[in-house]
């Protein structure tokens, strides 16, 4: 029978490969011995047990009686009840079993080495371990590897956050800067501005001011107008002696009856005065007492509300009210000489022009002047007004960026009690100090509840930050705030048992520094 060259070939290689596996085995040496220990197992040599508490001879070696303490005559029995037995596992991993195992019916090693003397089949499975155990590891380096390189991912990805955020804080610092300055800058563009507009609207209030006082003034020449009228009951354009008489109210002595004397009094010592001397002289000494005859009870009248015309009445154009008393005062001119006209006439004057016919000008005085408001401002006036209102806004809307900017940069405060105050970002960033213990400064019956730590960190474009510490007594020490009132100045404020005080310490007491 002719056989295939390549079986031939195929059968010589297998016999081949046995043998070499078979030679790398029988590396000669006892039963249960590794290969990194068979030189302790020298067959020409006594042997020593590998405690060294003992040697034997050789062939004692694996006799199946346990000579050494630590078992190591035995490699290969159980004889030993603390030996060990090695198994080589080709193919698989090599492995110590308990020599007691060793011929006891049940394969412990997978290359069956354990079991070579009790007549059980076993069957060498350490390549098919080898095999499993090679994929399982091989799984496992896939894992490690592909888990690596995520790691690696979330250490680059953690590697950018960082310098992503890092980058926001120096942006938000850069951004607190330009805000801190834009506000500085902003602050003294509206205070620049307050100025004129302050000086403006006093100008505008002075002048209403004066107005009104003209007005008043008005009202009351043309109040001892009409008192003349009313005194002047023949019409001569006189008030005498006889005249004064019938108002009983200007009776000086108190009998009920104004004398001939008193009336004489009343006009200044001459027997008649014209409506001039009356208005400059008399009237104002007379006025309190005075009874009008005219005086009718005024109906109250129900409310009328504003109509549109009264508003702008009510607040006219600074050159409409300007223009009002100029107007009021050319009448009041024509006033004096045309001094006859019925009443109606002069309360026309008083109450300006078409107002006098609508229903409320029958309203109390009070309506129309008292309460005036003052008219509004003049262009300009406004003008300078709105460009500082305007300044107000701007520096107001910086300020609550930047209160925002620092919001969200966020600082932690630290304070070591005679030593430093310090800041740091809360989101990174290094440190600035606040300060270096300086010394008390409490107010001067008091040093003691506050500290100062100067010289710390230059602030930009400013002086050095400094803090102020207040104490306040509390049960633990602790820092209850911290805020920077002004640019690069901290107030911060410290609770400590160290300055709590007993009552009747107040006065004469000795106090110890904290
Ligand atoms: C940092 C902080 C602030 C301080 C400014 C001044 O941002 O120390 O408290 O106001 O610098 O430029």
């Amino acid at each position: 029978m002719a056989v295939p060259v390549s079986l031939l070939l195929a059968a010589w290689s297998l016999l081949l490969l046995a043998l070499s596996s078979a030679a790398a085995v029988e590396v000669k040496r006892p039963q249960g011995v590794s290969l990194s220990n068979r030189h302790f197992y020298d067959e020409y040599k006594p042997f020593t047990c590998l405690d060294g508490s003992k040697t034997i001879p050789f062939d004692e070696v694996n006799d199946d009686y346990c000579d050494c303490k630590d078992g190591s005559d035995e490699p290969g029995t159980s004889a030993c009840p603390n030996g060990s037995f090695h198994c080589t596992n080709a193919g698989h991993r090599p492995q110590y079993i308990p020599s007691s195992r060793v011929n006891d019916g049940i394969c412990d090693c997978c290359d069956t080495t354990d079991e070579y003397n009790s007549g059980s089949s076993c069957e060498n499975t350490c390549k098919e371990q080898g095999r499993k155990e090679k994929e399982t590891l091989q799984k496992m380096a896939e894992i490690a590897k592909e888990g690596l390189l995520l790691k690696q991912q979330l250490i680059e990805e953690a590697k950018r956050s960082r310098q992503d955020k890092q980058q926001a804080l120096t942006d938000l610092q850069k951004k607190k800067e330009t805000w801190e300055t834009n506000v500085e800058s902003l602050k003294a563009a509206k205070e620049e501005l307050e100025k004129p507009e302050l000086e403006a609207k006093e100008i505008h209030k002075k002048a209403w001011d004066e107005v009104q006082a003209a007005r008043k003034l008005e009202k009351e020449k043309a109040k001892a107008a009409e008192t003349f009228k009313e005194l002047d009951d023949d019409e001569d354009g006189f008030v005498s002696i006889s005249e004064i008489q019938t108002h009983p109210e200007l009776d000086s002595d108190g009998d009920g009856v104004v004398s001939e004397q008193e009336a004489e009094s009343v006009l200044g010592g001459v027997r008649q005065v014209d409506v001039s001397s009356f208005r400059d002289a008399i009237w104002a000494g007379i006025q309190d007492k005075y009874k009008s005859e005219a005086a009718v009870e005024i109906p109250t009248l129900p409310e009328i509300p504003a109509e549109e015309g009264e508003d702008s009445h009510s607040t006219p154009h600074r050159e409409e009210w300007k223009k009002d008393d100029r107007d009021e005062d050319d009448d009041d001119g024509g006033g004096e000489e045309h001094d006859d006209d019925g009443d109606e006439d002069e309360e026309e004057e008083e109450e300006g022009g078409e107002e006098h016919y609508k229903p409320n000008s029958y309203l109390p005085e009070k309506q129309d002047t008292g309460e005036e408001k003052m008219p509004a401002y003049d262009d300009e006036t406004q003008a300078l007004i709105d460009a500082a209102e305007n300044a107000r806004n701007e520096f107001s809307e910086a300020e609550k960026s930047l209160k925002e900017v620092e919001s969200l940069i966020g600082y932690v405060y630290r304070l070591c009690p005679f030593n430093k105050v310090v800041q740091k970002p809360k989101h990174g960033g290094s440190e600035t100090s606040l300060g270096l213990w300086g010394s008390w400064a409490g107010s001067e019956n008091n040093r003691f509840s506050a500290m100062k730590y100067e010289h710390g960190t230059g602030c930009w474009q400013g002086p050095s930050r400094s803090t102020l510490v207040k104490l306040s007594c509390g049960k633990e020490s602790a820092v209850l705030s911290t805020s920077e009132p002004s640019r690069c100045e901290y107030l911060m404020e410290f609770s400590t048992p160290a300055f709590c005080q007993e009552e009747s310490d107040e006065e004469g007491a000795d106090h110890d520094e904290l």
